[in-house]
């Protein structure tokens, strides 16, 4: 099959209401950064889709402060029942903008529009809705009569789900009565400033919510800002450990969302056609671009080799390509660092001696994209099986008996999530308890729900988000 060439239809930059340049949100008005402005390019064509103003270390100051003046002046003694309207205002006005929140994100992110149209979009405005119902019942959530806000928050997100992420971030924030500094990934920005222009639209007050794009000296400015005194972070492990370095002993309240490497867990009694379908959507969901992505199959020997073959049958039905068309599965990797990244680790898979298998697709030949790929034949100790590939590739390994699969499975610095595929019930349970995972899916993958806690055990990061036990990172007690 030969390369293809594709440009988008000139309408979705209407749809998605794109403007050539984009500011900084401080202090509820929307201010140009004294930062350099930064491009935000199209992953799928590597055309350029706006110039973004980014904050400077004053502006971050400016941020912060007004955070602070909107905290003690009108959000943090506001009754949860008048915070409650606010919050679901901008669960009503996110869906009322769904379809120009689809548009931009996969735009600016590179995900097929099915995904952000049906998971990202939705779920951010679930996240919303959800928190609001707290807002005026934060009395019974199990941290005493009268838990308190703990003032401004620090929140640096990644590019891979980058409206979802700010709504998980903004929303308990808010709800439990906290203001807010986010800082979006540098590749991502778009989402998150029309968030913020949803902020104004329900008339939020000014300086509760405050937007500032920028690359990671940004985030480390606000992190360490000494007027911030709660840290979220969702990123590389790397950089959480940076942060959880810079704040220690400051005092603030931290937890981190960072990286992962989840088994993914077949039994020779599973409904082996379902766990293919839930091995896919594992690992090929947003281009592998998920910290709990199924990134490690391991499949009960018995069964290995007639789950493989369904499993390419499968993964080469897969429709790589044009994120905008509604039948596209797999859309462009976010940036070239990133293919980069998952280029030299797959290449690392093949020199150590693991079984590569590429789905016969063709590749357009402009835009960041990578085939999905599936490599069998892998050992623990080869990099495709330790490291966080964050792309399009799954590694096969095998096990013979529970005790096997569950030693397998935690035999990772991470602990994000799992899965389980398996008709025993009994051996589910058996299964999720022996887990070092924050989250383990069975017979399903990749579900998520605002009433969920998810987090992760180990170098995945700690505190959890979502769910009554989510509030806790956002309040004192
Ligand atoms: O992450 P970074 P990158 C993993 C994934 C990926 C790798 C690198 O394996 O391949 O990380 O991605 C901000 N102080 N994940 O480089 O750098 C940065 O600007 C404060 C897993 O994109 O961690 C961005 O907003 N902030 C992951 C955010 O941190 C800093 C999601 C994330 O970027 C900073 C993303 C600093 N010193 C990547 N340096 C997941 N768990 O979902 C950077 N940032």
């Amino acid at each position: 099959s030969s390369p293809w060439e594709y440009a988008p239809a000139p309408e979705s930059r209407d749809i998605a209401g794109l403007k050539p340049n984009y500011w900084m949100l401080v202090d509820g008005q929307f201010v140009e950064g004294t930062g350099e402005p930064l491009k935000t390019v199209n992953p799928a064509t590597e055309e350029v889709l706006a110039e973004v103003s980014t904050a400077g270390p004053a502006d971050v100051d400016k941020a912060v402060k007004a955070a602070r003046r909107a905290y003690e002046r009108v959000w943090g003694r506001m009754p949860g029942a008048e915070r409650a309207k606010y919050i679901f205002r901008i669960a009503r006005l996110i869906q009322e903008r769904a379809r120009e929140l689809a548009v931009l994100e996969t735009l600016d992110n590179g995900k097929p529009i099915r995904e952000s149209r049906d998971v990202d979009v939705p779920t951010a405005a679930a996240h919303f809705f959800y928190h609001a119902g707290w807002a005026d019942k934060l009395g019974y959530a199990g941290y005493g009569p009268d838990p308190r806000p703990l003032g401004v928050a620090g929140q640096v997100i990644p590019w891979n789900f980058p409206l979802l992420m700010a709504a998980w971030k903004i929303a308990p924030a808010l709800a439990c009565g906290n203001t807010v500094v986010l800082k979006p990934a540098e590749t991502t920005p778009l989402t998150a400033l029309v968030l913020g222009e949803i902020c104004q639209q329900a008339d939020l007050p000014p300086g509760v919510v405050n937007i500032l794009p920028g690359a990671g000296d940004v985030g480390a400015e606000l992190v360490n800002h000494p007027g911030v005194n709660k840290v979220a972070f969702t990123g590389s492990t790397e950089v959480g450990k940076l942060i959880q370095r810079s704040v220690a002993g400051t005092g603030k309240k931290l937890t981190l969302e960072l990286g992962g490497k989840a088994a993914n867990i077949v039994f020779d009694d599973a409904p082996l056609d379902q766990a293919v379908e839930g091995i896919v959507n594992g690992i090929f969901f947003n281009q592998g671009h998920v910290c709990c992505a199924g990134s490690r199959l391991l499949v009960q020997e018995s069964v290995a080799e007639e789950l493989l073959d369904k499993l390419h049958r499968r993964v080469a039905t897969l429709r790589l390509g044009d994120p905008l068309d509604k039948n596209t599965d797999i859309g462009a990797i976010n940036s070239a660092e990133q293919l980069a990244k998952i280029t030299e680790l797959a290449a690392s898979g093949e020199a150590e001696g693991a079984r590569r298998w590429s789905s016969p697709c063709a590749l357009p030949d402009k835009g960041f994209f990578f085939a999905p790929t599936v490599f069998s034949d892998v050992h623990q100790a080869m990099r495709i099986a330790r490291e966080e590939i964050f792309g399009p590739v799954l590694s096969v390994l095998t096990f013979r008996t529970p005790d096997e699969a569950v030693a397998k499975a935690n035999n990772t610095p991470y602990g994000l999530s799992a899965g389980v595929w398996t008709d025993k019930g009994s051996r589910i349970l058996w299964l999720a308890q022996r887990m070092r995972a924050g989250v383990v899916w069975a017979n399903t993958f990749n579900r998520f729900d605002p009433s969920a806690p998810f987090g992760g055990y180990q170098e995945s990061g700690f505190g959890r988000e979502g769910g009554r036990t989510g509030l806790e990172a956002y309040l004192d007690v």
